[in-house]
């Protein structure tokens, strides 16, 4: 069983996750309007994989003997000045989320819950990685800067980072 701190600290990263996804939804849109394609379709398949970590956490929760709680979701930020506020804004996020995982972590080290500790390890290593790939999306900005075709470029760069594309709905692998 979960003890009722580590069930509250897991459902609190449901909403996390959940608001992540929508989040990258935003990202996405904003992107794709704007004809950012590449960067849209990385993007979509992000929100897509914000949603598979917020289904984890639901089934763990939910396996442990705990009651995985649907949230409320915030209307994400939409508007953004440039493609490279919407990855500074994505950046941030991961920062974000990586601090509240760690708090989960920390908590089932304190309450002694060495299954949560464990279930949580793959998200520590997931934010690693994400962090890291949304850095290095912000040094192609400042390696070939912002004038005439260089966002054209960084357009085609991100896309590359795509895992896949059999989404029909969003162009992305669900
Ligand atoms: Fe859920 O991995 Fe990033 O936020």
């Amino acid at each position: 069983m979960l003890k009722p701190s580590v069930e509250a600290i897991l459902n609190r990263q449901i909403g996390v996750e959940s608001a992540a996804s929508y989040k990258y939804l935003a990202f996405a849109s904003w992107c794709d309007v704007e004809g950012y394609s590449g960067a849209a379709k990385f993007l979509y398949e992000h929100s897509d994989e914000e949603r598979m970590h917020m289904m984890k956490l639901f089934r763990y929760i939910n396996d442990k003997g705990g009651k995985s709680v649907v949230p409320a979701i915030d209307m994400p930020h939409q508007d953004f000045k440039s493609l490279k506020e919407v990855f500074e804004s994505a950046y941030q996020n991961e920062v974000e989320v990586t601090e509240s995982i760690n708090q989960i972590a920390a908590l089932a080290l304190q309450e002694a819950d060495f299954t949560t500790y464990n279930f949580i390890q793959w998200y520590i290593n997931e934010q690693l990685e994400e962090e890291n790939l949304y850095r290095s999306i912000l040094d192609k900005f400042k390696l070939v800067g912002e004038e005439g075709n260089n966002l054209y470029f960084i357009d085609v760069e991100i896309e590359k980072l795509c895992k896949g594309s059999s989404n029909p709905a969003t162009g992305a692998e669900s």
